[in-house]
């Protein structure tokens, strides 16, 4: 079974990443979920992202609100796609995460991060899903299912 790692930078985060939890484990993809901040754990963040693919994982995910480097620092230190969801929670930082959202979204050139909508966490589930679909017959199966269901 594909496996994905989904890193947040606070469990605070948690809730706002159900959905990509969810839309993972219906399309047939493993996944873990880890919290760990590039600002108040930065060894670890370094320690999964750079053991990351040889320990099976083929997609991360990385989710953060505020000035959010964790997608840009996984990315720095494998060669994994990373897929990065900006997060806003209510009562924040006061700019409905388009603090974050820039964070991700800008990264210069060398290191790119895929940068999901605010809050886009069901969004990151299917495009780690496409990305596996490359490799994986189940999941490219799984997922032009999804897309057939949705079709309105
Ligand atoms: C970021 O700071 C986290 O990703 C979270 O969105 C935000 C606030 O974190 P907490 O103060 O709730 O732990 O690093």
């Amino acid at each position: 079974m594909p496996r994905v790692a989904i890193l947040t930078g606070s469990e605070s985060d948690l809730p706002v990443l159900e959905p990509c939890v969810e839309t993972l484990k219906a399309l047939g993809i493993d996944s873990e979920v880890h919290v760990m901040s590039a600002h108040r754990s930065p060894g670890k963040v370094t320690e999964f992202a750079s053991a990351a693919a040889g320990n099976g994982f083929e997609v991360i995910i990385g989710a953060a609100g505020m000035a959010a480097h964790l997608p840009g620092v996984i990315a720095a230190q494998t060669e994994l796609p990373v897929i990065g969801v900006p997060i806003a929670q209510a009562g924040g930082s006061g700019l409905s995460g388009l603090d974050s959202l820039l964070s991700i979204a800008q990264m210069p050139p060398g290191i790119p991060v895929a940068c999901m909508a605010v809050n886009g966490a069901k969004n990151a589930a299917l495009f780690a899903a496409a990305i596996l679909a490359l490799k994986h017959d189940a999941v490219r199966e799984a997922l032009h299912k999804f897309r057939e269901r949705q079709a309105i």
